[in-house]
């Protein structure tokens, strides 16, 4: 599989599309369909990784990961998870001193190596405090404001704040109004200090817009006040368990779809209460629970990770959070060896080739070819404003044209991302082009920008993704 050729027999498979072999693509040029932050990927680390496995084998020190960290910078990092309620900052100068087990128990050393590297690579770090240290069903700030006593005084800068990790989950009943009443004293904790005067709020980080208890949750959190208490509404989302997970589920377009509506309810409900309100995916993966080892780590994985940021990007999130950088089957970075998994080289690529506005893509297809568009990020000195980038995949058996009869005799800039190995779907190498990506000898990052240029249309072959840039689109909206 996974050979470039346009196999013209195979194509009688497809839909009839007007004249011609190949599906034309067209954006809309009068309007965008809608705006994402700069910084619109971020990761996560889960406290579980940095406290239970004592970093695993990430080596904050080591050049290798700062390189692998930087490439991706600047990017929000999000340390959370379900270990965050419980955790006991074990700050200088404490006024909680309840006892805490060991493996709850976040050391000075280790808040400073965190904020350290996350300085040092560039990252804005948002951190989910411990909303599961309660009196009375009522959260006990003093030792959250321990730890801000104690960050003010080492002079790190945390980006934004986070109370409470999947309410909607939490093993003891906390209410919305209630939860909502802790987020009122986090507004008050962090306006004590000027010194966090600019530090966002976060919140709620519901687990799951799918079901009632989660999706009423987020409402009424909303509702009875929490608009008050934060800048960015959030929400989670995985599309499955990894315990079940196959390689289908990966490549299976109704499983795609069905983020759309957690991403409607998460964006319609914020509207709703506060008129404009943002919304962020506040932690995402394939599948919970640590991910599926053989599948989440391989390149199939891209299949689902390229469609989430399109259908975020599209419907209205304004930044996306990648669960996780390291520490899990899903992370961006093998557990046992650090190398980049796949996803790290699409997020890469998705970051420097994806800019902020969104565009309308309109064509005629079956569910099988997914595409998506955008302004070009023109940070990438290769291309100026009103270049428009595309991204897209192909889940069907047959290789499929794409054609742009919008932008007659454009280059096409095609960035073709396709598996390395005999275990084709499941390989852990993936190629750009056709050539391997990895780190070079000295760790560093190679450069990903090295298109192939076609005309007038681009083969994608089956079960592949990647992106295509017309330079020079001289697209008004992209201006
Ligand atoms: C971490 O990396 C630093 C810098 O490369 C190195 O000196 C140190 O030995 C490494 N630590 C471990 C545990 O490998
Ligand atoms: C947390 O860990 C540190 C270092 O291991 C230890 O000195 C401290 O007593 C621990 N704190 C608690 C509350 O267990
Ligand atoms: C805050 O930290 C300083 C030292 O950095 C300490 O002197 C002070 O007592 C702390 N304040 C509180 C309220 O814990
Ligand atoms: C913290 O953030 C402020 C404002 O963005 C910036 O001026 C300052 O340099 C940052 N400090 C560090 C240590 O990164
Ligand atoms: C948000 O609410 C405003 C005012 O109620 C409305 O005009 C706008 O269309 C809504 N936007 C979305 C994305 O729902
Ligand atoms: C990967 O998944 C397996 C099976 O669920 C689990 O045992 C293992 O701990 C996970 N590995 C990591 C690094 O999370
Ligand atoms: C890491 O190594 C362990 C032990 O060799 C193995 O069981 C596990 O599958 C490996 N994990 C990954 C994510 O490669
Ligand atoms: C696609 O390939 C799969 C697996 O080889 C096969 O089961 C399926 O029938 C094929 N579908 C089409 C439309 O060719
Ligand atoms: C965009 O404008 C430039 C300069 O005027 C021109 O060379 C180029 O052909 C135009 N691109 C398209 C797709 O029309
Ligand atoms: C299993 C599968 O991928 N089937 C699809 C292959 O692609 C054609 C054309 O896009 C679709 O019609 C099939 O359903």
């Amino acid at each position: 599989m996974a050979v470039p050729i346009v196999v013209c027999s195979l194509l009688s498979f497809l839909p009839v599309h007007g004249a011609g072999n190949g599906i034309p693509i067209k954006i809309d040029t009068n309007k965008i369909a809608g705006q994402t932050h700069d910084m619109f990927v971020g990761v996560t680390l889960d406290l579980e990784t940095i406290v239970r496995s004592n970093w695993g084998y990430m080596n904050t020190s080591s050049q290798k990961i700062k390189n692998l960290a930087q490439a991706l910078s600047p990017c929000f990092l999000r340390v959370g998870g379900t270990m965050s309620d419980h955790v006991h900052y074990d700050v200088p100068y404490q006024t909680d001193v309840w006892p805490t087990p060991e493996d709850k128990n976040l050391t000075a050393s280790n808040w400073d190596r965190l904020n350290i590297f996350s300085r040092d690579v560039g990252w804005k770090m948002i951190f989910g405090l411990n909303a599961l240290r309660r009196i009375n069903n009522v959260w006990f700030p003093f030792n959250a404001r321990d730890l801000m006593n104690y960050t003010s005084y080492k002079g790190y800068n945390i980006t934004g704040f986070e109370l409470g990790n999947e309410p909607d989950y939490f093993p003891v009943n906390v209410t919305p109004p209630e939860l909502v009443f802790d987020f009122l004293q986090l507004y008050g904790l962090v306006k004590e200090w000027p010194y966090f005067s600019n530090s966002l709020i976060l919140g709620p980080d519901i687990a799951e817009m799918v079901n009632p208890r989660g999706y009423q949750y987020y409402h009424e959190f909303l509702k009875y006040g929490g608009r008050d208490g934060i800048d960015y509404a959030t929400f989670h989302h995985y599309y499955f368990a990894s315990g079940g997970a196959k390689l289908e589920m990966f490549i299976n377009p109704g499983i795609m779809n069905s983020i759309w509506v957690p991403i409607q309810r998460a964006v319609s409900y914020a509207n709703e209460t506060v008129p404009h309100r943002k919304v962020w995916l506040g932690e995402t993966s394939t599948s919970y629970n640590q991910g599926a080892p053989g599948l989440s780590d391989r390149y199939v994985a891209g299949f689902l990770w390229l469609d989430k940021l399109g259908m975020t990007a599209k419907h209205g999130v304004e930044v996306v959070i990648r669960q996780s950088f390291y520490g899990e089957n899903y992370s961006l970075l093998d557990f046992n060896d650090t190398n980049p998994n796949p996803d790290y080289w699409l997020t890469l690529l998705y970051m420097k080739l994806v800019g902020s506005k969104v565009l309308n893509v309109i064509f005629d297809s079956s569910s099988y070819v997914r595409i998506y568009a955008h302004c070009t990020n023109t940070k990438v000195p290769k291309y100026q404003k009103g270049s428009i980038t595309f991204y897209t995949m192909n889940l069907s058996n047959a290789t499929v044209d794409l054609l742009f009869p919008q932008f007659p005799g454009a280059e096409l800039e095609v960035y073709l991302l396709q598996p390395k190995g005999t275990q084709g779907l499941t390989s852990r190498g993936v190629t750009l082009n056709g050539v391997l990506l990895e780190l070079t000898e000295e760790d560093e990052i190679p450069n990903l920008i090295i298109p192939t240029v076609q005309t007038d249309s681009v083969s994608f072959p089956s079960l592949t993704f990647g992106f295509i840039v017309i330079p020079m689109a001289n697209v008004t909206l992209c201006l």
